[in-house]
C-alpha cells in the first residue's frame, strides 16, 4: 500500500517487529538518513533504536552499485536490509519502510509499544529527477513552522524539488539586507481581494522569512532529499518591490503593495540601475539558495507601461529591438548571463520563449502541455507545470460548499491521469529534454495551512506518483493505496479534502 507507487514490490511471508531493542546501523555515508529514520521511529516506539550488537535484530543501511536515486528494501523476520545507491536513495527507501508501518507511526509520539513490518522486496527507483511542488508564499504568506511541515510532507511523497514563489504583486518574502525597505514596505499589504470578483477582505496581511529562516528552511529541506529553486519573479508581478523602491517602476506616482488578483500592470523599468538592483539582489539569493536552478519568473509580464515609456523605447532601439516581447526577452537574459557566470541555470515561466533565449535556460511550462512542447523542441529542458493537469488551487469539484470556486475542476483522478511528457513528444528525441513536473499551491485564495492541507491533498499523492511511478495508470489499484495512505495523512495531523466533507472550516 506504498504511494507513490514502487517499481517491484512483493510480498512474503512473515514480518519484522520493531521493538526497544531493535538496533539500526547504516555505513558512515548514510548517517543523516539513519539519523532522520531513528528520529522517526524511535517518537513511536518511545525507544534509541541504537546501533547495537551485530547479532541483535537490526535494520541495516548500506550503499551498494545500485543507479544513485534507486534503492532495495528487503524484510524478513530477522532483520531489514535497505540498500541504495546513493544517499537520496537511502532516504527514499526509507519513506518506504515507514509506510509499511502501521498508520499510528505517522503520530508524533506512539504508545511505546513496538511496531509490525510486513516481509516484503521492494526494488524501486523513481522516473523523473525533478520531481516538484511550488510553493506561493507571496500571494498568502506561510510561516517558516508551516513551510517545514510541507517540506515534510512533500518528502512523504519522494519529491526532491520545491520551488518557492517568494515574490509578487502583492508581497515580497526574502529579507535582502542591501534593500531593507523590499521587506518593510513590500511585505505588508493593507487588505486582500477576497476570491476572484474584487470584495476585500480588510485585514492587513505579511510576513517574510529572515536570511536565517531561509538557510534553515534550505537545510531542513537538504536533509529530506529536497532542493529549494527560489523564485524571484521579474519583470512583471513586481508590485511589491515597486512600492518599496519606487525608481524600479515607470510611474511618477508611488504605489502600495498590490492588493487585488490576477496579472497586473505594473512592471519593472529597463534602466542599468534596475538591472543592478535585481543583481544585487540575486547576490543575495544565491548565497541562501545552493540550488544549481534558480527561477526568475518571467510569466505574465505586462507591457504596456514599456509602450508609454520613453526610457523603454530608447532602450528598445539602442539595442535594434523589433518590440517589447524583445525587451522581456533582452531582459530576462541579462540574468540568464549573470547566472551562467555563477554556475547556476536560470529557470522561467514558459513566456520566456518569446523572443529568444539563452540555450541552458530551462523552461518551467505552465500554460497547459504547449510551452513543454516547444521548450523541448527548442533544445530546452523542461519542467512541466500544466495549469490544466497540475494546478492544485484549482477546485476539486463543482460543489457549492468548495471553498472557492476557481476555475476549472480539477479531481484527484484528473491529476492522476497527468502525464508530464506531452502526447505531441512521445517518440520525439526531444521528450529527454522532460526533466520532470511540478504541482503548483498557488495561494491567491488559499490564506491558511489549513486551507493549503485541503486543496493540496489527497491531489499531490496522486502528482507523485506520476513523477516517481511508471507511466502505466491504474486507477483502481490506486484507490486502493490512496484509502491506506489517507490513514497515515490522518495520522500527521493532514486536514485533506475528504470526498464525504466536511470542509475543516465550515
Ligand atoms: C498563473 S503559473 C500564474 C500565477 C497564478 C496562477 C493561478 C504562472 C507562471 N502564473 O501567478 O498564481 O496562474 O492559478
Amino acid at each position: 500500500m506504498i504511494v507513490p507507487k514502487p517499481l517491484h514490490h512483493e510480498v512474503r511471508p512473515g514480518r519484522f517487529v520493531i521493538d526497544r531493542d531493535t538496533a539500526l546501523t547504516a555505513d558512515p555515508a548514510l548517517g543523516e538518513v539513519a539519523a532522520w529514520l531513528r528520529a522517526e521511529l524511535s517518537a513511536v516506539t518511545g525507544g534509541e533504536l541504537l546501533p547495537g550488537d551485530p547479532g541483535a535484530a537490526m535494520i541495516r543501511l548500506g550503499l551498494d552499485d545500485l543507479p544513485p536515486d534507486a534503492y532495495r528494501l528487503t524484510v524478513a523476520p530477522d532483520g531489514v536490509a535497505l540498500d541504495a545507491g546513493s544517499a537520496a536513495g537511502a532516504f527514499y527507501g526509507a519513506q518506504t519502510l515507514r509506510q509499511l508501518l502501521p498508520p499510528a507511526a505517522f503520530r508524533r509520539a506512539g504508545a511505546g509499544g513496538p511496531l509490525e513490518l510486513p516481509a516484503v522486496h521492494v526494488e524501486d527507483r523513481p522516473r523523473f529527477a525533478w520531481r516538484g511542488a511550488i510553493l506561493d508564499v507571496a500571494r498568502h504568506f506561510m510561516t517558516k513552522a508551516d513551510v517545514l511541515r510541507f517540506i515534510d510532507l512533500m518528502a512523504l511523497h519522494k519529491l526532491n524539488v520545491l520551488h518557492l514563489h517568494l515574490t509578487d504583486d502583492q508581497g515580497w518574502r526574502v529579507e535582502i539586507k542591501r534593500y531593507p525597505r523590499l521587506t518593510e514596505i513590500g511585505s505588508w499589504r493593507e487588505e486582500s481581494q477576497v476570491g476572484w470578483l474584487g470584495e476585500m477582505d480588510g485585514r492587513p496581511h505579511g510576513g517574510f522569512y529572515t536570511q536565517d529562516d531561509l538557510r534553515e528552511i534550505v537545510a531542513y529541506a537538504a536533509r529530506r532529499h529536497i532542493s529549494v529553486v527560489p523564485e524571484i519573479d521579474l519583470p512583471g508581478h513586481t508590485q511589491s518591490a515597486i512600492a518599496a523602491y519606487p525608481e524600479l517602476g515607470n510611474l511618477d506616482t508611488p504605489i502600495g503593495v498590490g492588493t487585488t488578483w490576477g496579472v497586473g500592470h505594473n512592471v519593472l523599468n529597463v534602466e542599468d540601475s534596475t538591472i543592478t538592483f535585481f543583481k544585487n539582489v540575486f547576490d543575495e539569493v544565491l548565497d541562501l539558495f545552493p540550488s544549481p536552478y534558480v527561477c526568475v519568473g518571467g510569466d505574465e509580464c505586462p507591457k504596456e507601461q514599456w509602450r508609454d515609456s520613453p526610457a523603454a523605447r530608447r532602450r528598445i532601439a539602442e539595442l535594434g529591438l523589433r518590440d517589447e516581447e524583445e525587451l522581456q526577452s533582452w531582459f530576462i537574459r541579462q540574468f540568464d548571463d549573470y547566472l551562467t557566470e555563477r554556475g547556476r541555470r536560470l529557470v522561467g515561466w514558459d513566456e520566456i520563449l518569446e523572443g529568444g533565449l539563452a540555450p541552458g535556460a530551462v523552461v518551467a511550462s505552465w500554460r497547459a502541455d504547449l510551452g513543454a512542447v516547444a521548450a523541448a523542441r527548442a533544445g530546452h529542458d523542461v519542467i512541466n507545470c500544466s495549469n490544466t493537469a497540475v494546478y492544485l488551487d484549482y477546485r476539486q469539484s463543482e460543489r457549492d460548499d468548495e471553498p472557492m470556486p476557481f476555475r476549472t475542476v480539477l479531481t484527484v483522478e484528473d491529476v492522476y491521469a497527468f502525464e508530464p511528457v506531452p502526447p505531441e513528444l512521445r517518440g520525439d528525441p526531444a521528450a529527454e529534454r522532460v526533466l520532470g513536473a511540478q504541482c503548483g499551491v498557488w495561494t491567491e485564495l488559499i490564506d491558511s495551512t489549513r486551507h493549503v492541507d485541503y486543496m493540496a491533498f489527497p491531489r499531490l499523492a496522486a502528482f507523485a506518483e506520476t513523477v516517481w511511478s511508471g507511466p502505466e495508470r491504474d486507477l483502481d489499484d490506486f484507490r486502493r493505496r490512496l484509502a491506506a495512505h489517507l490513514e497515515r495523512l490522518d495520522a500527521i495531523g493532514v486536514e485533506y479534502r475528504r470526498e464525504s466533507g466536511p470542509l475543516p472550516w465550515q
